[in-house]
């Protein structure tokens, strides 16, 4: 087998780190990439992956020339034009922008948990913001209900980049935040979500 061409800044509890790492799985490539696993918070950085991706967010993919992409969103499209399947990103058409919608949604739940994430465990004590964590929940609760009224059949029609996000999200609430139950005001999601999970990528990935 040949070496991995591309380093991924990897950490196992990153929801967008996961996402990646479940398109590698799905399209075949894990071989070709590399995993560098970096510790990091806001207010605890890594110098090494700074000097890649000055946004010091995780995931960034250095690539075989020295170039350097990020963020999830780029790295997915990258990767998915670099296999020789049925892409997981639909290339044109009403389809492409539907299913890039819907993983921007799942994006956007995971922008709002990482948020709550830093506010409630590393802000300290004090300079908390109750209405901040509670406006970010709403945004989660607002989406959530989106994907349970409108998105089912489409997500349980393909397991493609929306998805991946999807799966990845709910994913990330059972980790950090599963005081939030939500599967008990999405059981269609649940009964997706539970499903899906039984994928080798998804199982393969599963933070700890
Ligand atoms: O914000 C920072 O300084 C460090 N945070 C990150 O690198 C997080 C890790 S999730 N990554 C992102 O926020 C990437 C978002 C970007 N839009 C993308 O790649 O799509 C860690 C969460 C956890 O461990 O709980």
């Amino acid at each position: 087998m040949s070496m991995p061409s591309m380093t991924l800044f990897y950490s196992p509890t990153s929801p967008f780190v996961r996402k990646v790492m479940v398109l590698l799985h799905e399209t075949g490539q894990l071989g070709r990439v590399a995993l560098q696993e970096v510790q990091l918070s806001p207010t605890s950085p890594s110098a090494a992956l700074n000097a890649h991706n000055p946004a010091g967010k995780i995931p960034a993919l250095l690539l075989a020339d020295g170039s350097v992409l990020y963020d999830s969103r780029v790295i997915l499209d990258y990767l998915d034009q670099q296999h020789v399947g049925e892409p997981l990103i639909p290339p044109s058409g009403g389809a492409r922008w539907r299913r890039l919608s819907l993983a921007a949604l799942a994006d956007a739940i995971l922008d709002a948990a990482v948020l709550m994430r830093y506010e409630s465990f590393l802000r300290p004590a004090d300079k908390r913001w109750p209405e901040w964590l509670e406006a970010q929940q709403a945004k989660i609760e607002r989406a959530l209900a989106q994907l349970e009224a409108e998105a089912i059949a489409e997500l349980a029609s393909r397991f493609d980049i929306a998805a991946i996000g999807v799966a990845c999200a709910l994913g990330y609430l059972d980790l950090r935040q599963p005081e939030l139950g939500w599967r008990q005001r999405c059981p269609q999601l649940a009964a997706w979500y539970a499903e899906v999970s039984q994928r080798p990528s998804l199982q393969a990935t599963e933070p700890v």
